[in-house]
Order: C-alpha cells, then sequence, then structure tokens
C-alpha cells in the first residue's frame, strides 16, 4: 500500500475543511497532522521556502507539497479526475469559482467572528484546538491561553475592518448564508447534479464550526440544512 496523502492543518481552519471536504468527495485515504499554531513545526520538510507558514498543506502519496488550500483542491482535481468537482457547463463552472472564491474571502472571513466572537466562544474553540492535538503539556496550556486571546481579537479585528460592530457577526453570516442561498436557487448543488468546488468549499467552511452553536443555528435554515445533508451523504466517512 501507498503512503497516504498527509494533510498538515488546524482543526479549526476553513481551509483545512475545504480540502477535507475535496478529499472526502472524491473518496480519498488521509491522514491528518495537527500543526501548533504557534511554533508550526510540524509543517513538513520540503515545503518551499518561499510559501507562507500556514496551513492547509498538502502532501501527495508521490512526495509532492502543494500548500493553498485553492491550489490544494485543483491539484486533487489534476490527479484524481474521478468524482470530479468541475462543471462542464461554462457558466456553472464560473460560478462554482465565485462561490469558492467567496468562501475564501467573505465567508471564512465572517465565520471566525462567531466563533470567537465572545470570551466563551473563544476558549471554546481553544478547547477544541487543544483537545484534537496532540501537542505536550505545556504546549497545549499554551494554545489554551493564549490561543483564546489571540482568537478574541483577530474578532474584533476583522469585523472592524468590514466595518462591523463588535457584536455584528451573527447578522453578517446569515446574510452570507442568504447570499448563498440565492445561488443555490433550486439547484441540487451549485455544481448541478453533482457538488462542483464552491459546494466543496462551502461544506468544509461551515463543517469547521460544527461544534459550535452556531452550525446549529443556521442548520435551522431548511434550504442550507438539506443542501448541506446532500453534500455531506457525498462524502466518504
Ligand atoms: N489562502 C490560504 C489561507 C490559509 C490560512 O490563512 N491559514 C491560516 C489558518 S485558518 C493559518 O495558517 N494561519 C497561520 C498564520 O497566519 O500564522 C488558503 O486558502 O489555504
Amino acid at each position: 500500500m501507498s503512503d497516504p496523502i498527509t494533510l498538515y492543518q488546524f482543526e479549526l481552519c476553513p481551509f483545512c475543511h475545504k480540502v477535507k471536504a475535496g478529499l472526502e468527495v472524491k473518496g480519498l485515504d488521509y491522514v491528518k497532522v495537527e500543526v501548533n499554531p504557534m511554533k508550526k513545526k510540524e509543517l513538513p520538510a520540503g515545503l518551499p521556502e518561499d510559501a507562507p507558514r500556514k496551513v492547509p498543506v498538502l502532501k501527495f502519496a508521490d512526495g509532492e507539497i502543494v500548500f493553498d488550500s485553492t491550489d490544494i483542491l485543483h491539484a486533487l482535481e489534476a490527479k484524481f479526475p474521478a468524482q470530479p468537482f468541475t462543471p462542464d457547463d461554462a457558466a456553472r463552472k464560473a460560478r462554482s469559482d465565485e462561490v469558492e472564491a467567496w468562501v475564501d474571502d467573505t465567508f471564512a472571513q465572517a465565520l471566525p467572528t462567531v466563533i470567537y466572537g465572545t470570551w466563551g466562544e473563544a476558549i471554546k474553540a481553544a478547547q477544541v484546538t487543544a483537545r484534537t492535538s496532540n501537542f505536550g503539556f505545556v504546549q497545549n496550556m499554551s494554545v489554551r491561553a493564549g490561543g483564546s486571546l489571540i482568537m478574541h481579537q483577530i474578532s474584533k479585528r476583522i469585523l472592524k475592518r468590514n466595518g462591523r460592530g463588535p457584536k455584528e457577526g451573527r447578522a453578517w453570516v446569515h446574510a452570507e448564508v442568504d447570499r448563498f442561498e440565492g445561488w443555490l436557487g433550486e439547484d441540487t448543488f451549485i455544481g448541478g447534479d453533482r457538488p462542483s468546488l464552491g459546494d466543496v468549499a462551502m461544506h468544509g467552511a461551515l463543517t469547521c464550526v460544527k461544534d459550535f452553536p452556531v452550525f446549529e443555528e443556521l442548520m435551522t435554515r431548511p434550504g442550507l440544512k438539506a443542501w448541506y445533508d446532500r453534500v455531506q451523504a457525498q462524502r466518504a466517512a
């Protein structure tokens, strides 16, 4: 059996969840390596010098290393053409690319403001990171303590940069979901009859927050929930 695909990730990174959704829609096996957000020393040797010290990073079985979630999804599509997530229809492909870019530039920015928007949420997020990682005790404590402080600051900064008040994260996220539901309309997927890059990206971003109250809240929206479940059904467990 060949070496598996390795995903270097943070458990609470929407870009990493995009890649996981892509791997699972394609039915590919992979192993995860949780990266310590402070030092990131778990990142693989061979990562290009000019690459940002960010996750996700994917190492293919042949040793090739790709970084940036969008580039990783394109590399997956090129290497594993089965279960394609590129629509044949040009208009659908354009919409799918638009949705994927919107997830990166807007939705994935809005989401952390509701994960980390309050002190309680920030501490919960830090606990998820600590629980799902295999860091040593000291590292664990610093992720818990330092992580929640940083997350809270990041949230405030994102909202301010987007011209929103410190309590407006939820309203922002719902407005963006309205936009997504508008794009989806009556279709099964953004990609038509099968999930596209846009579906994979949005599904991954939502899965990122599945342990937080905002997920349950968003899943009370029937259109979004039905679509989420349809994509979920396409993901290999
Ligand atoms: N454009 C990148 C964004 C990746 C990114 O911003 N990752 C964050 C985690 S969600 C990160 O690694 N941050 C660490 C840092 O900036 O030090 C992608 O799509 O992969």
